[in-house]
């Protein structure tokens, strides 16, 4: 169903951040910030953003007959391109200025979209590290994870090694047996405290690090764990040189008309949200439009027309 746009919150007003939850952020590479979205302001999302999922995802084999990434989740990658409902939340500016303020940066720009539904009897998810898929010269990456219906701590929030973004790149293991066994190991080696935020409603979010080693449980219940996730990088930040993309070509593709060095732009990436003083200067100055649009000039390019279905082989859990 396509919900008029109208008919969607605007998601402009701001979600209050203590200095003492930036800095715990600052520290573990992960926070779980309860009632981001209030439940009326969730529904019309989650109502256009499954029927989107339900209606692209390609996964058509049972459980059984998948591999462990294949169980962890059904994948649909950039709705803000397939889906009114799911283009208005992607803009929210109301989580991207949250993401701004954590990492500690004058302005965010979204790098992409995934929803993420676990099915009745998915799998988990398991340890991995985003970033290593990600072909972006910055340790300035954030996701933002949303559940879309409450989820009881049987399925619960994901599970984070606390403090592990501060060790960056670790190994280039990506979502497999594999590594769920390395990073297990390693954080047990390592002695990395686990950290796990029990049941979460509708509108609740988690924030993590780029380089946040993570996790999530199984789905032992009936229901689909419907989960929104967006995925925003430090504006201005470049792409990888020829020289440090190696394996991670693949998610160039996020960034059509972009070179290797370029500053990195993805197809949804004209949109920009920045912190509160930088937003009130340039808005001041006549540069952004509107709170949470930057305008092409400033930028020097057109926004992107990204379209393009894609493997569910990319772009991390
Ligand atoms: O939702 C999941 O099962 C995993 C999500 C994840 O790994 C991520 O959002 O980075």
């Amino acid at each position: 169903m396509i919900v008029p746009e109208t008919e969607f919150p605007s998601l402009v007003s701001e979600y209050p951040l203590t200095p003492e939850q930036i800095a715990q952020y600052q520290r573990d590479g992960h926070i779980c910030l309860r009632g981001v979205l209030s439940p009326e302001e969730v529904a019309p999302f989650r109502t256009s953003i499954r029927a989107a999922v339900l209606r692209e995802s390609a996964e058509a084999r049972p459980l059984k007959e998948r591999d462990t990434y294949g169980k962890a989740f059904l994948q649909v990658m950039n709705l803000w391109a397939k889906e009114v409902g799911a283009q208005q939340f992607v803009r929210g500016r109301r989580m991207a200025q949250i993401a701004s303020r954590l990492m500690g940066v004058d302005g965010v720009r979204l790098y992409h979209d995934q929803a993420l539904f676990k099915e009745p009897g998915g799998g988990c998810t398991p340890w991995h590290q985003d970033q290593t898929y990600w072909p972006l010269e910055t340790t300035h990456t954030i996701t933002m994870w949303m559940p879309l219906v409450d989820i009881p701590a049987e399925v619960g929030s994901m599970t984070f090694a606390s403090g592990s973004h501060h060790r960056r790149w670790i190994k280039d293991e990506r979502i497999s047996d594999a590594s769920e066994a390395f990073f297990d190991q390693y954080i047990q080696a390592e002695r990395l405290k686990i950290s796990h935020d029990g049941a979460m409603r509708a509108g609740d979010v988690t924030f993590h690090w780029g380089w946040t080693l993570h996790k999530a449980q199984g789905n032992p219940k009936a229901t689909m764990r419907e989960v929104m996730t967006v995925i925003y990088m430090e504006d201005g930040v470049r792409l990888c040189s020829a020289e440090t993309v190696h394996g991670r070509e693949g998610d160039l593709q996020w960034f059509p008309g972009c070179r290797l060095g370029d500053v990195a732009v993805s197809g949804c990436g004209c949109q920009t949200v920045e912190s509160g003083a930088v937003l009130g200067r340039r808005l001041a100055k006549g540069h952004c439009r509107s709170i949470g649009l930057v305008s092409r000039s400033r930028r020097g390019r057109p926004p992107g027309s990204f379209t393009r279905r894609v493997s569910s082989k990319t772009g991390g859990g």
